[in-house]
């Protein structure tokens, strides 16, 4: 594990290669599983109703969904307007692992990005608590990955993530900029059609 540096903000770990090949194989399967019952939708920006590259599910209690109206975490799938699927045991070990006091994790959103999808530079602030850090997952292709600070004018850092590393957003770096400026193809074998999956745990409602 290591602390990654960042317009000193604290709380930005880095853990590479937390699951082996196997381990991600398994968290594939799972995946898959939760994606054929709720499937990849294409969300669209708030108010201009513009496609995300990326395409994007949940699991777990409640999901993080945008369309024309704004975004937000809804406990039903967009298109088929059915529950989301629980979330898998060992996600849930993987939260209780790095975040042991942190509230149980409410919601994990699937990305799913092909060749040419990119995440521009955003805060994840749609969360009612910002207690509970984020931890994010990657699988398949390798991504380079920037983070800046709590001003969007601040400088940027850019890292490469590969499949099996995981990334804890806890303590300042919970606010921090992000985005993925892009996947190199070919990187990783996991996926028999290239791509990359990420998952990201969130606790959303702050506990009781
Ligand atoms: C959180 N996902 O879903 S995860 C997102 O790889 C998102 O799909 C990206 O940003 C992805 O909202 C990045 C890794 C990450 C990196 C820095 C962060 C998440 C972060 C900084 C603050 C909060
Ligand atoms: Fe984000």
């Amino acid at each position: 594990m290591s602390e990654l540096s960042v317009n000193g903000l604290n709380g930005l770990s880095y853990l590479p290669g937390y699951f082996n090949r196997g381990a991600q194989e398994a968290l594939l399967e799972e995946i898959r599983a939760v994606v054929a019952r709720a499937p990849l939708y294409t969300p669209a920006m708030p108010r201009t109703g513009n496609a995300f590259t990326v395409r994007m599910s949940n699991c777990g209690p409640l999901g993080w969904v945008s369309d024309i109206a704004g975004y937000r975490y809804q406990p039903h799938h967009p298109d088929t307007g059915q529950a989301w699927p629980e979330m898998p045991a060992v996600l849930t070990a993987l939260w209780k692992d790095l975040a042991p006091n942190a509230p149980d994790p409410e919601a994990c959103l699937i990305n799913y990005y092909k060749e040419s999808a990119r995440m521009g530079l955003h805060q994840d602030r749609d969360e009612q608590t910002f207690e509970a850090p984020v931890i994010s997952v990657s699988l398949g292709d390798t991504a380079t990955f920037r983070v800046g600070g709590l001003s969007r004018k601040d400088p940027t850092k850019s890292f490469r993530l590969q499949s099996g590393d995981v990334v804890v957003l806890g303590g300042d770096a919970r606010l921090a900029f992000h985005g993925i400026d892009r996947v190199l193809k070919g990187t990783s074998t996991l996926l028999k059609t290239g791509g990359r999956i990420n998952l990201t745990l969130r606790r959303v409602i702050p506990p009781r």
